[in-house]
């Protein structure tokens, strides 16, 4: 399919406060868009452009940042990017998609409080492929710590303290908004379903019971070939395509998550999210091609590294502990050349594990711990495991300005564990790009 730049698709979405019921008992003070949890999908075909007004009713300022979108810098939605949107203003979004896949968006302001309470939705970017399916479905994962009112509250120092170190992980186990939530299907089916895990810090570790599925895309889209596997980890802000079935009639199951340590106080454990159940059989039109796309690799294992970063932790004489990269809390790192070549070496040296994001560009893994990885794929989150060191590499194309990359752990991200850079033309010698300030962050 040729990209079409002359297709525009217009969106409207208002950040407000309303009660959302999240179960049958519970209703929820939520935050969110158009009055709906998560947010409205937002749907496009690739290399058409988005325009998406945002209004803010909420009581306090917010952005929206389009994760995986590889957009020009002042359309990524954070405070380095853009002024933040005042209460009762309102700020028009306007980019092209160059890929396909599955995306979402979130504010990227006061984070841990607003994600908590539902700022987010899906963003789904559709291409012509070989691939056909009965259904798609889409499972945006989300977990909310509430009191026994349903209530969003901060916990006393103690649990302040433990949140910071951990992350926030609730006991209200939410796909698409909602609790228990019953997934109705045809026998004989073959289905695409998306999942977006947008929890604050709980890793998701897909499980359908002993049945295997089929991983056919990541982050960037689609990879090679289809994974068929029985389990699949999510990291907080990480995306995966699977396929799944054909089920017999009848069949019961449970979309689960297996019990993660990623090496916190927080005891792993086995959770249900929702209940499939298949009932009468439907004639398959599914096709799936052995070969799905091809990924050029951007540099081999041994490419030399251009850049050493460090995710750590730190002792604070505020706070207990600090989250750092490179030695320092919301830090800055050094611009990069648009056209060159970036192989970083990101090194997780604390004992808990980090999903590494990087706005506006996708990576390749090319390395992790000395060893190659098993298959290609385009990400833009990867999860460094506890005293670990991947190599990734990437690729600044012409789309100069102000970018960061961070742990989407969200209370890690706010305790420090970022960093901006600014992506030059070295043709043009300083850049004027962006808002050149910095930050005043709740410490
Ligand atoms: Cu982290």
């Amino acid at each position: 399919m040729k990209p079409n730049t002359t297709n525009i698709r217009y969106y409207e979405l208002t950040a407000s406060e309303f009660d959302w019921k999240v179960s049958e008992n519970k209703t929820v003070k939520a935050w969110g868009f158009n009055n709906s949890i998560p947010g409205p999908v937002i749907n496009a075909s690739k290399g058409e452009t988005l325009v998406i007004k945002v209004k803010n009713n909420l009581t306090e300022p917010t952005v929206v940042h389009w994760h995986g979108i590889q957009l020009p810098s002042s359309m990524d939605g954070t405070d380095d990017a853009q002024m933040p949107i005042e209460p009762g203003e309102a700020f028009e979004y306007s980019f092209i998609v160059p890929d396909a896949g599955t995306f979402w968006y979130h504010s990227h302001q006061n984070e841990t409080v607003q994600m908590e309470r539902g700022i987010y939705g899906a963003l789904i970017v559709e291409e012509k492929t070989d691939i056909i399916v009965d259904a798609e479905r889409i499972f945006m994962i989300d977990d909310m710590k509430l009191t026994a009112g349903n209530e969003f509250k901060e916990g006393n120092v103690f649990q302040r303290w433990l949140e910071r170190h951990d992350g926030r992980e609730g006991n209200t186990l939410l796909v698409n908004g909602k609790e228990n939530s019953v997934i109705e299907m045809h026998a004989g089916q073959t289905e695409r379903w998306r999942f977006i895990n947008s929890s604050s810090a709980k890793y998701f570790y897909l499980y359908l019971g002993e049945r295997s599925f089929k991983i056919i895309a990541t982050d960037g889209g689609l990879l090679e070939r289809p994974r068929e596997v029985t389990q699949v980890l999510l990291t907080p802000g990480e995306r995966v395509d699977i396929l799944v079935g054909p089920f017999a009639e009848g069949e019961k199951f449970s979309i689960e998550s297996l019990p993660f340590n990623r090496m916190t106080s927080i005891k792993p454990k086995h959770a249900q999210y929702a209940t499939v159940k298949v009932g009468t059989p439907k004639l398959s039109k599914a096709f799936i091609p052995e070969n799905l796309r091809t990924i050029e690799s951007l540099a081999s294992q041994d490419a030399r590294v251009s850049r050493k970063i460090k995710f750590s932790v730190g002792p604070s004489w505020k706070h207990g502990i600090d989250f750092l990269v490179n030695d320092h809390i919301h830090t800055d790192d050094n611009p990069v050349n648009i056209g060159e070549l970036q192989v970083w070496e990101v090194a997780n040296t604390s004992l808990m594990d980090h999903p590494f994001h990087l706005h506006g560009f996708f990576f390749q893994v090319i390395e992790e711990n000395g060893n190659a990885p098993a298959y290609k794929a385009w990400k833009d989150t990867f999860n460094l495991k506890p005293k670990s060191k991947i190599k990734i590499a990437w690729m600044p194309d012409n789309r100069p300005g102000r970018w960061m990359y961070h742990c989407h752990i969200l209370e890690h991200h706010e305790a420090g564990m970022m960093a901006h850079f600014e992506v030059v033309d070295p043709n043009k010698g300083e850049q004027l790009s962006g808002l050149h300030h910095h930050h005043h962050h709740k410490m």
